[in-house]
């Protein structure tokens, strides 16, 4: 049918027409500009932070980035201590102070970084020689530069990098640990708590995303401060990581440390690889960006992802790796690489990988989610075989047998499960247990991490427990985080 249309009605219809093309396009801008690193990250309930360097910020693209992806800031170098008191007793936190105030007018969160640090440490510090003196400075650094950013700072770096990667302590151009000794990171963390009482403080260190030497040696410092009540809330995950080798247990390295009851940060990303970089590398960086980023997402106390800068323009790592860099998520241009579109994904928001365009293939075609690789621990195979080997009126003893039926290596593994009738676990062997309500995790012990594929760990853990009314075995149990089938 064919309607004449009245001037009016033409204008009408018009009209009508432009709102409409008019407001879904406003939806259509509005969908894609909501998701950036930043939101992404919130909808997890995470923030997402960059290193930020006060001398960039007057650049405008540089500025615009931070202030459109980012939810959180840590200063690169400006709250350090050969910036902060470059001679004894006199303060200066003026570029500090600087990314303070732009992060605080974004409403982002702020990472304090560093106190107690043997590098960027002035030379009127590393050449104290009596211990007393030391200690003192050191308490006088920390309590100033705290006092002076009181209530503005999200989690401080107290102490970082004091461990070798073999476990034992920084030595080697370390001041703190010649003169003062093991005791220098406790102090360090008593006065900072004293500082600052509502301030959440970390302790921050780098190879120490996987299950390893140095990170077994944290995990040890962390649980002695809990148990002597030292203060301590958090510990740090630089991942300074070189592209195709995210240690296959970051999950449960993370995980592990939640465990022990502290947040885990991680709190210095970037993913290396040789320059230029090729389009193979950067497609394996966005797999390797998911790894991590998913790893944080899939435990509850990882609520911090910063990476260690915006854009590979300003990295760090070509100065230090000669021939290596395109570590960020940004190119040099402040375009997006595909480890961008990657993370947004992990976070759980867009559709699929958008890939760098590149001379050779100008116009390559997106491809669907990545999926991360199924790694040992961060997807565990396995069953759990619970049995009760003995009863009397109020106790129980019983068995947990564990089998990894995946085809890598277990190493380091904590079991979750909850108790049905309200059974508590009176004692446990071959292993160490959290219990919060119903809720256990038996974590392993020193001596039974590993579990070889389609093995059991070398001790299982067994316990003795309380009942009343009913001692029903649990129903579902999951190592690192997996589900495991019950047999
Ligand atoms: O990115 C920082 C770089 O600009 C400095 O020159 C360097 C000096 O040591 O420190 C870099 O940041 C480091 C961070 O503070 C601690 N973990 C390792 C980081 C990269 O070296």
């Amino acid at each position: 049918m064919f309607y004449r249309l009245t001037r009016k009605g033409f204008f009408a219809l018009t009209l009508t027409l432009l709102l409409m093309i008019a407001v879904s396009s406003m939806f259509l801008t509005k969908a894609s500009a909501d998701t950036t690193l930043g939101s992404a990250a919130a909808a997890k309930g995470r923030v997402f932070g960059t290193a930020v360097a006060n001398n960039h910020l007057s650049e405008s693209q540089y500025a615009s980035t931070l202030d459109t992806e980012f939810t959180g800031v840590t200063p690169e170098n400006e709250m350090k201590w050969d910036t902060t008191e470059s001679s004894q007793g006199s303060f200066n936190f003026s570029s500090a102070d600087a990314i303070v105030s732009h992060a605080q007018s974004h409403n982002m969160k702020i990472r304090g970084h560093t106190l107690v640090w043997y590098s960027q440490l002035p030379s009127w510090v590393s050449n104290i020689s009596s211990s007393s003196t030391l200690l003192q400075v050191m308490n006088n650094h920390i309590t100033t530069e705290m006092n002076h950013f009181k209530g503005k700072i999200w989690y401080w770096d107290v102490v970082n990098e004091a461990f070798n990667d073999d476990g034992s302590r920084r030595s080697t151009n370390n001041v703190f640990q010649q003169k003062i000794g093991n005791s220098y990171i406790e102090q360090a963390f008593i006065t900072a708590h004293a500082a600052d009482p509502n301030a959440k403080l970390c302790y921050n260190d780098y190879n120490t995303d996987g299950i390893n030497a140095k990170s077994n040696a944290i995990l040890a410092m962390v649980q002695d401060f809990k148990s002597r009540g030292i203060p301590i809330d958090c510990v740090g995950f630089q991942s300074h990581l070189i592209v195709g080798q995210v240690p296959s247990d970051y999950q449960a390295n993370l995980q592990r440390f939640a465990n022990a009851g502290v947040d885990v940060q991680i709190t210095e990303l970037d993913i290396r690889m040789p320059t230029p970089a090729s389009s193979a590398n950067l497609q394996q960086q966005a797999t390797d960006y998911s790894k991590v980023v998913s790893a944080c997402v899939a435990v509850s106390r990882c609520n911090d992802i910063t990476v260690w800068g915006i854009t590979d323009k300003y990295s760090w790592v070509p100065n230090t790796f000669s021939g290596q860099g395109a570590a960020l998520l940004f190119d040099d241009n402040y375009n997006k690489k595909p480890a961008y579109n990657a993370v947004i994904q992990a976070l759980g928001s867009g559709t699929g990988i958008t890939p760098t365009p590149t001379s050779s293939n100008p116009t390559p075609t997106p491809t669907s989610a990545i999926t991360p690789t199924p790694t040992s621990t961060g997807g565990a195979s396995c069953s759990v075989h619970y049995a009760i080997t003995n009863q009397w009126n109020t106790g129980f003893g019983a068995t947990i047998t564990i089998t990894n039926t995946g085809s890598t290596a277990i190493n380091g593994w904590n079991l979750q499960f909850t108790f049905p009738n309200g059974q508590t676990i009176t004692q446990l062997w071959n292993g160490s247990v959290t219990q919060n309500g119903s809720a256990v995790t038996v974590t392993n012990a020193s001596y039974n991490g590993s579990i070889p594929a389609g093995g059991s760990p070398g001790a299982q853990p067994g316990f003795n427990g309380s009942w009343s009314g009913s001692n029903s075995a649990p129903t579902a149990f999951t190592l690192n985080g997996a589900a495991c089938s019950v047999v």
